[in-house]
């Protein structure tokens, strides 16, 4: 991503993730802000970005690694990653057989005996594929471990999950029982 872009992207994550109210913004129900307040928002954060234009925050979207916006109908949205205190409207969805979450050998072991937890976030996030959550693990370790979920027995007995992107997907609380270390 082009480097003046990097931290607009962070900040539009910290407003549409965790502080709308910072920017005198609310999001509603399933987590949407509409483009242009966002815009007004954030031109009036920095000098630098008094001129702020739409197409600047749709090449933050085109040139990010990771899918981590959504934009319909003059809204915007992140997919994931939310700490607002009320929780994002979400339509349970059924997983595949087997999802991957990738973290550290600390937590790996705490997970053991509590499950996987949201922590600060609203959803525990898990991964589609094992490539993916090895990017996740690696923003906080460099011995990653890798936890296979049985998503479709989890949901089975009552735990919802959800979509995120197409490679992070969202859920309730994880017990142990459907998760496999190594
Ligand atoms: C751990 C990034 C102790 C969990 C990523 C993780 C992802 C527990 C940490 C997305 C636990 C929470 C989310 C328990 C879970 N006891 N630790 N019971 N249950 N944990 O950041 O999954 O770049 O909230 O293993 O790529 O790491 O921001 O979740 O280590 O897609 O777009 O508690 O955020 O995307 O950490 O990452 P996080 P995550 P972005």
């Amino acid at each position: 991503m082009e480097k003046h872009l990097v931290q607009l992207s962070k900040t539009m994550a910290y407003v549409l993730r965790h502080d709308p109210q910072s920017h005198g913004l609310t999001l509603d129900a399933e987590g949407w802000v509409s483009l242009k307040d966002l815009l007004a928002a954030l031109r009036q954060q920095r000098s630098y970005w008094a001129t702020l234009k739409e197409a600047d925050l749709l090449a933050v979207l085109e040139q990010s690694e990771k899918q981590r916006f959504e934009v319909r109908n003059g809204k915007i949205r992140a997919y994931y990653g939310h700490s607002v205190p009320t929780k994002v409207e979400k339509q349970p969805v059924t997983p595949p057989e087997i999802l991957y979450h990738g973290t550290t050998p600390q937590a790996a072991n705490l997970i053991k005996g509590r499950g996987l937890s949201p922590m600060k976030r609203q959803y525990v996030h898990l991964s589609a594929d094992e490539e993916t959550a090895m990017v996740v693990a690696r923003r906080r370790t460099n011995h990653p471990i890798i936890l296979k979920v049985h998503a479709r027995k989890a949901e089975a007995n009552g735990v919802r999950f959800y979509l995120g992107n197409d490679m992070v997907w969202l859920a309730e609380p994880i017990p142990s029982d459907y998760i496999q270390f190594g």
